[in-house]
């Protein structure tokens, strides 16, 4: 048994995710810390909402109520919709909790120590009205280039050029409305990355080898194009104050103690139960645990560079990532999500349609793994209608029918295998075998497609075998053919379960079984466990696992969520 600490990069607090949020690292951590468990190892699965940073505080104050009973609310809110999406989580913590404090101050503290920490005065914009300075995204005004009114700080949208704040024509904060901006001297701290980049080379080339590709170049491409000193404080009211005379009015940089999140939740954890769990254990001096992150593929460099070298400048022994799982976009209908716009799926809703499953089933077989994958209704629907009501459910439901009219309620006797049934086996035991190996390799879509094999393979037996027809001449092939079918409802539950556990649950439970009752993936033999339901094992065929989705609710569905019709 391994010890595996699986991370999703921690959603922002401010706004509910969608479901490009849900594909773009929270589900597929998932999926994966549900196999690891089932393979028989020690898992840690740890998530949490990234609280501070400008939009937190400008979110709460559009909503009239504090930055702490914004985040609070926010916080229940994307919990009840991880809760329901069935994310397994160990914790689901938060970035702002005072275990992350101690932990960021203690990080700060070592790397200011050990000379790692810059000090630089800079020009930024001060908002006299709304008595702050103001992050480049929260001022707008006219851009100099094309003369489009709402081009922002950092960047004008209509012409792409890249600007400094103090570029802008009219420039006003986004906040109050205000044109009364100056520009003011502050004083800031740095992460001196060029003075730890030597040590960040020699780690990451130990890496080059395990980490895929996507990732590894993202981070060589920084390494060359030279490491820049990064700012890691604000002047903001929300956030970690910092620890250092002379900085107690400006707060940690929101990327500064988000990735220390990870630890800081960990030990929210612990804490919990300090006799039982350590949080040590998973993160300093840690020994035998293999770290795998999931994130968005934006989030690479921060995953792989700055916080790699936060840990590296301590100059003690923070468990580092191994394996570093990056996705790139979910498009909807073709186009961007947005709240404001009423476009797209967000995950609060998804729920109210249809059953987790659905959602995650659809995402991970065409989760964006390689380049942008798109999200359309038309093919959401046909994959619920085909795959799982066609293939998983029609196999679950036509065996269990046909054995309950034909003979009864029960696992029939039988007799001896047959060679089309010893074929069988081997193919779902090869079948089963890539999707192991996928799903080790993180590759989810080959995984499934696997998986979706196997489920398939099951109703090319039944087809081949025809117990219908047999039953007639033959009663006792008949009994063997459905008791290998009865069998195989079964395998196809567990194997399901890491991707769709509601469903397994169900499956599992027509046979009186329940998901603790799974045998470890780990080593599983199919010509075992298809002989695991012995003769007389009662059964109830129940409702059908899924529900067709009509052409009408498709288009009903469009026009609600701003699709191609909407
Ligand atoms: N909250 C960015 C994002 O959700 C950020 C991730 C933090 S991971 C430590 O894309
Ligand atoms: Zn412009």
């Amino acid at each position: 048994m391994s010890k595996i600490l699986i991370t999703s990069a921690l959603p922002y607090i401010n706004g509910v995710p969608h479901l490009g949020h849900m594909v773009g690292c929270l589900l597929p951590s998932d999926v994966y810390a549900r196999y690891m468990r089932m393979m028989g190892n020690e898992v840690l699965y740890i998530c949490g909402n990234d609280e501070h940073g400008t939009a937190s505080e400008v979110g709460a104050l559009k909503e009239g109520i504090s930055v702490k009973e914004y985040c609070d609310k926010y916080h229940a809110r994307h919990a009840q919709t991880y809760r329901d999406f069935n994310l397994s989580f160990d914790y689901f913590g938060r970035t702002s909790s005072e275990q992350n404090k101690e932990i960021t101050y203690h990080i700060f503290s070592q790397l200011d120590k050990n000379g790692y920490i810059a000090e630089k005065t800079m020009k930024q914009i001060y908002s006299v009205d709304d008595k702050m300075f103001l992050a480049d995204r929260y001022i707008t005004g006219t851009c100099p280039y094309c003369g489009y009114e709402k081009a922002r700080g950092d960047q004008c949208e209509n012409c792409t050029k890249v600007l400094e704040p103090t570029d802008l024509i009219n420039a006003k904060s986004t906040i109050s409305g205000s044109t009364n901006l100056e520009v003011r001297e502050t004083k800031h701290l740095f992460l001196n990355l060029p003075k730890i980049e030597p040590q960040l080379v020699e780690w990451l080339k130990t890496k080059e080898a395990f980490w895929p590709d996507v990732a590894f170049s993202i981070a060589k491409k920084w390494v060359k194009e030279g490491l820049q000193p990064r700012c890691i404080t604000r002047d903001l009211k929300w956030g970690f104050t910092v620890n250092k005379e002379g900085y107690e009015d400006k707060v940690f940089y929101v990327w500064f103690d988000a990735p220390i999140g990870y630890i800081g939740i960990t030990k929210q954890w612990s804490d919990e139960k300090p006799d039982e769990r350590n949080w040590k254990e998973w993160w300093l001096d840690a020994k035998d645990v293999r770290y795998v992150e999931f994130m968005g593929k934006d989030n690479v460099p921060y995953h792989s560079i700055t916080f790699p070298a936060t840990m590296l400048g301590t100059g003690e022994n923070w468990t580092k990532v191994d394996y570093l799982k990056g996705f790139s976009y979910l498009t909807f209908e073709g186009g961007k999500f947005s709240k404001s716009e009423h476009r797209g799926v967000f995950a609060e809703d998804a729920i109210k349609e249809f059953p987790a499953d659905y959602w995650r089933y659809w995402l991970m077989a065409n989760a964006p793994e390689g380049s942008d994958s798109s999200f359309t209704f038309e093919s959401f629907v046909n994959t619920v209608n085909k795959d799982l009501n066609g293939v998983l459910g029609n196999f679950a439901q036509r065996v269990m029918k046909m054995t309950a009219s034909k003979i009864g309620s029960f696992v029939p006797t039988g007799a001896e295998l047959e060679a089309v049934d010893r074929e069988m086996i081997k193919t779902i035991q090869s079948r089963a075998d890539s999707y192991f190996k996928f799903m080790d390799d993180l590759e989810f879509r080959k995984a499934i497609a696997e998986l979706r094999a196997i489920w398939v393979e099951g109703n090319n037996y039944i087809s081949a075998t025809e117990p219908w027809v047999v039953i007639k001449e033959n009663q006792t092939r008949a009994e063997t053919i459905l008791r290998l079918c009865l069998n195989l409802v079964r395998i196809m539950a567990i194997l399901t379960a890491p991707l769709m556990p509601q469903t397994a649950e169900k499956m599992l439970a027509k046979f009186g079984l329940s998901v603790k009752d799974m045998p470890s993936l780990k080593g599983f033999d199919v010509e075992k466990e298809i002989m695991f339901l012995p003769a007389g094992h009662t059964f109830e065929t129940g409702d059908a696992l899924f529900e067709r989705i009509t052409e009408e609710k498709m288009t009903e569905l469009q026009q609600k969520y701003g699709g191609a019709n909407g």
